[in-house]
């Protein structure tokens, strides 16, 4: 993409005019106007699109991150590129696919020396940040300031790294990522226009609620997804899937503590883990509490779980009261960001920096909340491929729109670089999504999403290799090492339960999607 000659008068005045900007403090609004913009991208880790309720209320009640909705543009078909945490994380910092940045699955490790969208910004003469999780193993690079969690971190009184050195924090995850935003734009180098980026750790696994919001949704009984009790039929990857809310452990993800259960009865979707371990791993979270904080924990769910031991439950009641539990605690965690971010908004709204900031909304990837009878995430099924994705920028975003075209988190480097009149590389693959906002019908747009997940044997939920191609209305799934292709009809079956791929009446759209498929690999440069 091209710079065009009014972004290249526009930098090059700014930066004429860096000098003249810091003797200006008393100048009119228009000079503070025509700056660049500052940007936030905001992200939590494994947010499902329907536990957002700009997306679907049927679940929560999420003002917070409403808000970007509601004063900025809402993408109802955004998606992710290889779903998973540190995968798509660099997806976003370079605009590539996993193959080309190096980092497919999530014990890779990070190659800091490539090109990303916050170096080009502070290349440029933008101030930027990071804080909060991080996960890509190596040294964050790119940033004035970061502050970022230690690998997956903690909920309670979590470890940060900040610039190399590890601090200690007392408190709530969500409530510190949030103070430490704050306090990082306070002092940051008002000279310059600034990109935050802005991680939760919440709603990851193992979904600990901050205990201010443990007594939410006493009363309320979740809906149960239509395929919570899916047989896995004719979709062999989903049947051998370790990662079934049912395989669950006790302790970790269902929050029972010694005395409250026999013995870990499931197993927990690694397969790997011995429980001994995991009862281990679980106490270790238990005791960075605080005394005060861990007697508001088991206040909580002490009784309940006494209840719980009593009933004895098995099979489906067993698998059902599980099920409430994991969607009542995930849910509580996303309440937590929500609050959080409505804060962060306060904030810039208050310091008259709102309107010049462009706030992006995102997640690492979807998640299931029961769909298939699955929590995580991983398949290129609907629920996990999906992302939210909310963009605010009164300046050029028209308030309450939305924007049904394909799109991808490989586009949002390009983006970013494009609203910071910054020229976009050639080697990124995504393509600004400003022509969606800039024009109804944006002449050419792309027609099919390719997608690629890589981590396995190793890791966790033991999901086999595959790579795709979505359409509008189909999807093409390849199980390349097993050999096995799945085909869907979104039109017709949007759980995606009826695999076509060997349905006689499907061969002609089979054979063609195949075709797309290998274009498309072409495209992106796809090396397996
Ligand atoms: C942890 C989780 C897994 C999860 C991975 C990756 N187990 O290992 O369930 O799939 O993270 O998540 S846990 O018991 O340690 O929580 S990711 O978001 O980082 O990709
Ligand atoms: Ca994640």
């Amino acid at each position: 993409m091209k710079i065009s000659q009014y972004a290249k008068v526009f930098i090059s005045v700014e930066f004429a005019g860096l000098s003249l900007m810091s003797c200006t403090s008393n100048q009119p609004e228009k000079v503070i106007e025509s700056k660049r913009p500052n940007i936030i991208l905001m992200m939590s880790d494994d947010h499902a699109q329907k536990a957002i309720s700009a997306y679907d209320s049927t679940l929560i009640n999420t003002p917070g991150i409403d808000r970007i909705a509601n004063e900025g543009m809402l993408f109802t078909n955004s998606f992710v590129a290889n779903s998973i945490c540190a995968p798509s994380r660099a997806v976003m910092l370079t605009g590539k696919h996993s193959h080309l940045n190096g980092l497919r699955d999530n014990q890779d490790v990070f190659d800091g020396s490539q090109v990303t969208f916050p170096k080009l910004l502070q290349s440029t003469g933008y101030y930027t940040t990071l804080i909060g999780k991080w996960h890509l193993k190596s040294e964050p690079t790119g940033f004035n300031f970061w502050k970022i969690l230690n690998d997956q971190g903690e909920y309670y009184n979590p470890d940060f790294i900040e610039m190399g050195d590890t601090v200690l924090s007392n408190g709530y995850v969500s409530d510190l990522i949030t103070d430490y935003a704050i306090q990082s734009l306070k002092n940051r180098d008002k000279s310059k226009p600034f990109c935050m980026i802005y991680n939760h750790k919440a709603p990851h696994r193992s979904w600990m609620p901050d205990t201010t919001d443990l007594y939410l949704f006493e009363d309320v009984e979740f809906p149960v997804p239509e395929t919570f009790f899916d047989d896995y039929k004719g979709r062999k990857a989903a049947e051998l899937a370790d990662m079934r809310i049912t395989d669950m452990y006790l302790t970790w993800d269902m929050k029972l503590q010694p005395g409250e259960y026999e013995k870990e009865s499931t197993r927990g979707g690694s397969g790997q883990t011995p429980f001994k371990e995991v009862e281990e791993y679980a106490k270790a979270w238990l005791d960075r509490m605080s005394p005060e904080q861990r007697k508001a924990w088991d206040d909580y769910y002490k009784p309940r779980n006494n209840v719980f031991t009593e009933l004895n439950l098995t099979g489906k009641e067993l698998a059902l009261w599980m099920y409430q539990r994991y969607i009542s605690d995930y849910l509580k965690c996303v309440v937590s960001v929500d609050r959080n971010i409505n804060r962060l908004l306060d904030y810039l709204e208050e310091n008259q920096i709102l309107d010049n900031t462009i706030i992006i909304y995102t997640s690492d990837q979807g998640f299931y909340l029961g769909e298939h009878g699955w929590y995580d995430k991983r398949f290129m099924y609907e629920e996990s491929f999906r992302t939210p994705l909310l963009i605010r920028y009164p300046k050029e975003i028209k308030a309450g729109s939305t924007c049904d075209n394909l799109v991808q988190n490989i586009d949002y480097a390009p983006t970013i670089l494009d609203l910071a009149n910054i020229n976009i590389p050639d080697e990124m693959q995504g393509k600004s999504l400003r022509p969606l906002w800039q024009n109804n019908e944006p002449a050419q747009w792309r027609n099919a999403l390719y997608y690629h997940y890589y981590e396995y044997p190793y890791g966790w939920h033991n999901v086999n290799k595959h790579d795709g191609i979505r359409t509008d209305r189909y999807k093409l799934i390849d199980f390349y090492e097993m050999e096995i292709f799945e085909l869907y009809d979104l039109r017709t079956d949007p759980n995606e339960m009826n695999n076509l791929s060997d349905d006689p009446d499907y061969q002609t759209i089979k054979d063609s999607l195949k075709i797309e498929l290998d274009k498309i690999r072409d495209y992106y440069n796809v090396v397996f």
